[in-house]
């Protein structure tokens, strides 16, 4: 069967509470017209989390976060811990984003801890992954996957519990992006990394999604790439009619 696509949202550290009217705004939009072939997510910073909910309530668009701690409370100043994201109201978490791994010095292992925290919660784990522009160059990026993958991803990741989002570092805000071949050929070695690792059927049916610089203008050209199921979006998530027009390429 087919996989459901996902159109997941990454407001990153951007949004204060009048950010909700363009959520709103989405919202109405999603109502209007909605798209029957995808989900589409939304992951605003923690503080708009219980907002965004009541914004979302009835809606069809998932709430989801932008990270969390591995622990599911305790003394740790400032962190948020994975039930407290499903307490108010997330249902996924991304985790491993690449700036949580460059900014704070996140390891695979952590992100693997994330993962599982993610799954104890209830929560679906979106792992990203993704090689920095230096390893892109010296043609790595298939070897350093492999091992993000191996390191990330925990045994017990399901279909209905994890997405991977494929990110390369250097297409992060920058406007660049890999070609439609090579984000196939990326997206290929993903899938079969995790069909060694949880099982062909769960691997053929884990939706892998595309991140890094998608917009309106080249949303069709990444998202109808053999092997990719959906896109993460950063900036063209933060205006509702940019993130509407990329989640209607499924329409
Ligand atoms: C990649 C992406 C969303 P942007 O980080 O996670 O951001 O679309 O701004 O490149």
């Amino acid at each position: 069967t087919a996989i459901r696509p996902l159109v997941a949202g990454n407001w990153k550290m951007n949004g204060l509470s009048g950010s909700l009217s363009e959520l709103a705004a989405l919202r109405k939009r999603v109502d209007a017209a909605p798209v029957p072939q995808a989900d589409a997510m939304m992951c605003p910073p923690a503080t708009l989390l219980t907002g965004a909910r009541d914004v979302l309530e009835g809606s069809s668009i998932l709430l989801g976060a932008q990270d969390c701690h591995s622990l599911p409370s305790g003394a740790h100043t400032g962190d948020i811990s994975a039930e407290m994201l499903a307490d108010a109201g997330a249902t996924a978490v991304i985790v491993g984003h690449s700036e949580r791994r460059i900014d704070h010095g996140e390891t695979d292992a952590l992100v693997h801890a994330k993962a599982l925290a993610a799954y104890r919660a209830g929560l679906t784990a979106i792992i990203c992954v993704g090689e920095t522009e230096a390893q892109y160059r010296d043609g790595k990026t298939l070897d350093v996957l492999r091992s993000q993958l191996e390191g990330s991803v925990p045994e017990g990741a399901r279909a209905v519990n994890t997405v991977v989002a494929y990110e390369p570092v250097w297409a992060i805000g920058t406007g660049l992006t890999p070609t439609p071949p090579e984000v196939a050929q990326v997206h290929g070695l993903i899938r079969s990394v995790l069909g060694q690792r949880l099982g062909d059927s769960e691997a053929g049916a884990t939706r892998i999604l595309y991140g890094g610089s998608v917009k309106p203008a080249n949303a069709a050209e990444l998202l109808f790439v053999p092997d990719v199921n959906g896109a993460l979006v950063g900036g063209a998530s933060l205006k509702a009619d940019d993130f509407y027009e990329i989640l209607a390429v499924y329409a």
